[in-house]
Parts: C-alpha cells; sequence; structure tokens
C-alpha cells in the first residue's frame, strides 16, 4: 500500500465526495416521481462532488492547478501541479443504478502524470498508483494479465454515443476488426474503471476514443504502475491531447493497435 502525505490527501477527497455519492445513488431508484427528472438530479450530484473535490485539494494544496470536468480549467500559482478530475466517471452508469461509476483524481508534475485514483463508492473499489510505487486496489498489488494470446483476451473498449454520430463508422470497423481477434469483448462505460480492470487484469486490453483528459489521467498512472502499457489509440504518446487510448500488457497492447490504429 502507498502512505504518502500526497496519496492520504487523494484518498480523504475520494472518501468524502464519494460519501454524498453514494447517498445520491441510493437515491437514483426514488427518481421516477421527482418533477425534474433523473438527469438534473445526477448532473446535481456530479457538480456536488466535484465542489467537494475541489475544496478539499485545495485546502490540502493549495496552489495547485485543476482540470475539471464540470468547472473547466482553474488556474494555480503553483504551474508546475495540476489536478486532473472527473468527480463521476459512468455518469450514465449512475442515472440507470448500474454500479459501475468513479471519482477519477490524476495529479500532474510539470506536465508528467505522476499519481493518479479510481474510487468506486459504490463498491468501495479504491485503485491508487504513484510513479514508481506500483498501483494498489485497497491493499491489493495490481499486475496486468499475463495472457499474450489475442485469441484468449477480454478486450474492453467505449462506444460513441448517440450525440458522437461521426465516430459510428469508425467504431464499428474497430470492433469489427478487434471481434474478428479477439476473445471476446466488453463495454462498460467508465473509462476510468476500464484502465484500472486493465490494470488488475480482469481486461487484457482496452481502447476508446473520442475521451477527454479527466476520464483517463488517473487510470493511465495505474496502469502503467501495474507494468502495463499506454498509447493513444493511433499509437502516440500524447494521450490526454489525443483524447483516445489503447492499453493492455506489451503484447496485447501491440496486437491491440495493429487492429484500432489510423496510419
Ligand atoms: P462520463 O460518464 O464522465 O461522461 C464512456 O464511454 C466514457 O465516455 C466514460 O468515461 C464517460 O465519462 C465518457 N463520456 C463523455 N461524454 C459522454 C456522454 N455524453 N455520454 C456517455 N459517456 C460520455
Ligand atoms: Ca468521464
Amino acid at each position: 500500500m502507498i502512505r504518502s502525505a500526497l496519496m492520504n490527501v487523494m484518498t480523504a477527497a475520494a472518501l468524502k465526495a464519494g460519501r454524498g455519492l453514494k447517498r445520491d445513488f441510493g437515491e437514483v431508484e426514488n427518481l421516477q416521481v421527482s418533477v425534474k427528472g433523473p438527469g438534473d438530479f445526477v448532473s446535481a450530484a456530479d457538480k456536488r462532488a466535484e465542489k467537494v473535490l475541489y475544496e478539499e485539494l485545495v485546502k490540502a494544496r493549495p496552489g495547485y492547478g485543476f482540470v475539471l470536468e464540470e468547472s473547466g480549467e482553474i488556474e494555480g500559482p503553483d504551474k508546475s501541479h495540476t489536478w486532473i478530475i472527473d468527480p463521476l466517471d459512468g455518469t450514465t452508469n449512475f442515472l440507470h443504478g448500474l454500479p459501475i461509476f468513479a471519482i477519477s483524481i490524476g495529479l500532474q508534475r510539470e506536465g508528467q502524470l505522476v499519481a493518479g485514483l479510481v474510487y468506486n463508492p459504490a463498491t468501495d473499489d479504491m485503485i491508487i498508483a504513484e510513479k514508481g510505487q506500483g498501483a494498489y486496489l485497497n491493499n491489493r498489488r495490481l499486475r496486468v494479465a499475463a495472457r499474450r494470446d489475442m485469441g484468449e483476451a477480454l478486450i474492453g473498449c467505449g462506444i460513441p454515443h448517440i450525440g458522437k454520430a461521426d465516430g459510428h463508422a469508425r467504431f464499428r470497423a474497430e470492433f469489427d476488426a478487434v471481434m474478428g481477434k479477439a476473445g471476446n469483448i466488453r463495454r462498460l462505460g467508465s473509462a476510468a474503471l476500464d484502465l484500472c480492470f486493465v490494470a488488475a487484469g480482469n481486461y487484457d486490453g482496452f481502447w476508446e476514443r473520442d475521451l477527454q483528459s479527466w476520464d483517463m489521467a488517473a487510470g493511465i498512472v495505474i496502469v502503467r504502475e501495474a507494468g502495463g502499457y499506454v498509447t493513444d489509440a493511433d499509437g502516440g504518446a500524447d494521450m490526454l491531447a489525443k483524447g483516445s487510448i489503447c492499453a493492455g500488457n506489451d503484447a496485447i497492447h501491440r496486437a491491440l493497435l495493429g487492429l484500432v490504429k489510423q496510419p
């Protein structure tokens, strides 16, 4: 387990924001009767969680900058540190009562991702990693899967939703290519947790396009610290700017990239 001051700060913030999300998730099933409907409720839960994360982290590390899904960029006097935060990744699952959602907190130092935390309040799974310190799920050290044969691999993916119609044709082509080679495919709906499933060896590989930095920042550190490989979906090194990701152990990452990358 990582017991650094930084990780204590990150876990305390996530646990506090997670308490609110857990309570709100419990309310989701009662929403059929609410006037405004579940969309507004979830959006309010999302904003409340973000506020808690911001307040806790700014108190503990004054000066660090922020990139937040809801509030956007907030610059701080300390230009070398930036938190990259998604207060509720897997919003669609949350809205539908599926317990696959998470808080995601990444930390960039001098432009390098150095720490990541993904916390699912519904299952109490806390996944953490710090550069050079390994990745952990609760107290267990994580390691990517050892499987090297694509024909036996379980590959996670993300499917562009209805608002991203320009990505549908490309996804169909990628899905077709992967379906022809991989053992099987999953789509769970939270990129932050999907990357943790790669780190834990549940998935052998994962790819998704059209993501934001806050969907991936924490998960990237976690996969790397579990011994995995991460690039953007076309094999480049700048996942956050490119907004796409391909992850796995060395063999599956290479094979998956061969199936999905565009020249
Ligand atoms: P979100 O739940 O924070 O929105 C699922 O494919 C991934 O894409 C999730 O990490 C999800 O993050 C992200 N995503 C971004 N915009 C989305 C949207 N409008 N609908 C569904 N998922 C979205
Ligand atoms: Ca997200």
